[in-house]
């Protein structure tokens, strides 16, 4: 310690000025903080956060210098008005990557800021098809989109559960995207779709939709959109008594979902998500660790934000530089082993290694099935 001293004494430095030599390198987040989605997109913050602390406590070094990650975060609403205000506000505060948005909504829109600005968008939770389709190379998402989710929902409703089935969507790029994919789906297995009905994402009465769905005795209701209406919905189901099973995808497929439908989930309820079972991620103690950390269970995409924010870094660490147009290269080639498993990118910037996992309830939560 006292020839350290002497020889930073000798170099006429000093210990402070020695720590101000790590470079501050921002990355921000950006999804849902307020409203009735506001526990999935602190779900997403709390995956980067982690993974912000887990690379800083490591230590990164970038092109020889010492790099400490700083968390900007934004809140968007879930409204894409606000999405591009905020994503203007990210552009403006200098960060050099950024994970989000939530939505595919504010997503899709917030996708053209950060793309004519140059700084990679890693999207660890909007799944719809279009986001990864616009010819914009900064932009990229982690879990396998809705075209992929909606043909297995589609077909798990008609070949597993019945082959009448009425779909309801909330009119978001995601809700309305998914359910597209999901009457392909339906149609391409053998099944019928007996009728399509819409809501929004501030709703919370749906009596008057779910009236006429059970005039039409469906064997199977598919709700595409999120467990803010999903879990409500699947609770009017029961206080009418239709007798359909009730599929949602992957923006109901959370704990969220079952507190809110209560008394009404059975094992007639089930839902998809665009990742694998918690029990099935590569890094098995990630579950353990986020408990620990942030004392709550995961929603469902922080893992796949853990991964999204390790991209960005795994990215400038092999570019040896944080700035976004020189390590945009290497981001588009990083193949690494994350929290959720191998991490990789094709040529439009979606993952490589897509999953999709069908639950059931069972036991008080969902269930995987086989
Ligand atoms: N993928 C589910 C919810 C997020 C979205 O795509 O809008």
């Amino acid at each position: 310690m006292k020839k350290t001293l002497i020889a930073l004494a000798v170099l006429g430095l000093t210990a402070g000025a020695v720590q101000a030599q790590e470079v501050v390198v921002k990355l921000g987040h950006v999804g849902p903080l307020t409203g009735n989605i506001a526990h999935m997109g602190k779900d997403n913050e709390n995956g980067v956060r982690m993974a912000i602390e887990e690379y800083n406590a490591k230590g990164v070094t970038i092109g020889g210098k010492k790099v400490k990650f700083e968390l900007v975060g934004e809140d968007d609403a879930a409204d894409p008005k606000t999405g591009n205000i905020v994503a203007q506000r990210l552009v403006d505060a200098g960060v050099k990557g950024i994970v989000g948005h939530l939505n595919s909504g504010t997503t899709i829109p917030a996708s053209r800021i950060y793309n004519q600005a140059g700084i990679p968008m890693i999207s660890p939770s909007a799944t719809n098809v279009t986001l990864t389709q616009q010819g914009f190379p900064y932009i990229f998402r982690t879990m396998a989109n809705d075209a992929q989710q909606g043909s297995v929902v589609g077909k798990f409703a008609a070949t597993k559960l019945g082959k009448k089935v009425a779909i309801i969507d909330d009119r978001t790029a995601y809700g309305q995207g998914l359910a597209d994919e999901v009457e392909k789906g339906v149609k391409a297995n053998g099944g019928s779709v007996t009728s399509r009905e819409f809501t929004n994402n501030q709703a919370t009465d749906f009596m008057a939709i779910l009236t006429k769905i059970k005039a039409q005795n469906p064997d199977v209701i598919v709700y595409s959109g999120m467990d803010a209406q999903g879990g409500p919905m699947l609770k009017q189901v029961k206080q009418l008594g239709i007798n359909a099973k009730f599929v949602t995808g992957d923006g109901g497929c959370t704990p969220e979902f079952i507190k809110l439908a209560g008394n009404a989930m059975s094992d007639k309820a089930y839902c998809s998500q665009a990742g694998l079972p918690l029990e099935l991620l590569a890094d098995k103690t990630f579950k353990d660790r986020f408990k620990k950390r942030f004392n709550v269970d995961i929603q469902n995409y922080a893992p796949y934000a853990y991964d999204a924010a390790a991209a960005l870094i795994e990215g400038m660490k092999a570019a040896g530089s944080w700035e976004p147009a020189k390590y945009l290269p290497a981001l588009k080639k990083v193949h690494f082993k994350g929290v959720t498993g191998e991490v990789a990118f094709d040529d439009k910037g979606d993952t490589k290694f897509g999953a999709i996992t069908m639950y059931q309830f069972n036991a008080g939560g969902w269930s995987p099935l086989k």
